[in-house]
């Protein structure tokens, strides 16, 4: 946490209004409040009433599908070198324009028929691993990790694991992406420009996994996550947090940490761009990661990998997700995963939330 001396003013001003309870609080405390949260939550309610009806009716239009099923025997074509270039689009229409793809490293399939894990979950339920997806019509395909287990259909864009994948890393790498993508347990950030592909359409929900030094477990739920452009720095947005690990997103549950910390609405900074509201600094510099940072976080998933789990320094800039461990403790494990809100899993639970 970093408090500007120039900034005390501003943030006596919102613990009085916030006491007031006033509905004119600044956006900042505004996307973080607890009335709003409550409000949201309803809001949630309803929307989601609608949302399964309509869904219902997409999920059965879409999936008798119109094209033939096929049972895309991607890997034998890959090993024996034949490929049969003809991909039935969602409207059942020959593409051939799938020439582009042949020349894209491969994992899964030659063909490219699904916009994220979850369409592909729906189609084939395969094991988890690494697969191509196609978010938008108009973008290439790219590779990311799909996580089939804890219900099935997670796209997942972060994962921490052993430390050797650095994670201080310029714009650019942030931006493209970075890291392994061939085992079950590589480091990587998928990219924030594909993180946009993926979240700019429909309404998601987030999941954070979490473990510790000792093998413990726990988890954050986020709907509506999605950032902006990389025009408006990836602008980082989302709606209700449920879960065990805390709303370390949001900062925290008082209003200092909130008005410090709260993530909702940052812009994405790294060491060579410093997008966050801090304004005697850097908070990427100083935490060593790529990150959506306010004055500065609550959570920095991307931060340093500390093998002591507890740790010292001068900035608190581990693996920190602070309102499950504090801001002193660097978690072993996290990963960051999406699937459309609506999806119904493989126990038909719906929500994902285990
Ligand atoms: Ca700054």
């Amino acid at each position: 946490m970093k408090m500007d001396i120039a900034a005390i003013p501003v943030l006596l001003l919102l613990i009085l209004v916030g006491n007031m309870a006033s509905s004119t609080q600044l956006s900042t405390v505004e996307s973080c409040g607890p009335e709003v949260a409550t409000i949201k939550r309803n809001i949630r309610k309803l929307e989601n009433k609608l949302l399964i009806g309509n869904w219902q009716v997409e999920h059965l239009r879409r999936h008798k599908y119109f094209r033939p099923f096929q049972p895309v025997v991607s890997h034998t074509k890959m090993e024996t070198g034949t490929t049969t270039d003809v991909n039935l689009n969602s409207s059942g229409t020959i593409d051939t324009n799938v020439t582009l793809m042949k020349s894209l490293p491969t994992a899964g399939s030659l063909i490219v028929h699904d916009k994220d894990c979850s369409e592909l979950f729906d189609r084939l339920k395969p094991t988890s691993g690494f697969y191509r997806i196609r978010p938008k019509l108009h973008k290439e395909p790219f590779l990311v990790y799909c996580d089939m287990k804890d219900g099935g259909g997670w796209t997942v864009f972060q994962r921490r694991r052993h430390g050797k994948v650095d994670f201080n890393r310029d714009w650019v790498d942030y931006r493209d992406g970075f890291g392994d993508f061939k085992l079950g347990n590589d480091e990587f950030w998928l990219g924030n420009e594909q993180m946009y592909s993926l979240l700019s359409e429909g309404k998601n929900l987030m999941k954070i996994d979490l473990m510790d030094w000792n093998g413990k477990r726990s988890y954050a739920f986020y709907d509506n996550f999605r950032i902006t452009d990389e025009a408006d720095k990836y602008r980082l947005q989302y709606g209700q947090y449920s879960g065990k690990a805390g709303d370390a997103l949001s900062g925290g549950t008082g209003m200092v940490d909130q008005w410090s910390a709260c993530l909702s609405g940052m812009q994405f900074s790294t060491r060579d761009q410093d997008n966050d509201r801090y304004s005697q600094g850097s908070c990427a510099q100083e935490n060593k990661a790529g990150w959506w940072y306010n004055r500065c976080h609550a959570a920095n998933l991307n931060g340093m990998f500390y093998r002591t789990g507890d740790y010292k320094g001068e900035y608190d800039n581990g693996v920190v997700w602070g309102t499950w461990k504090g801001l002193w403790y660097s978690l072993r494990h996290t990963t960051m995963k999406v699937r459309p809100l609506l999806f119904l899993d493989d126990v038909g639970s719906g929500g994902g939330e285990s």
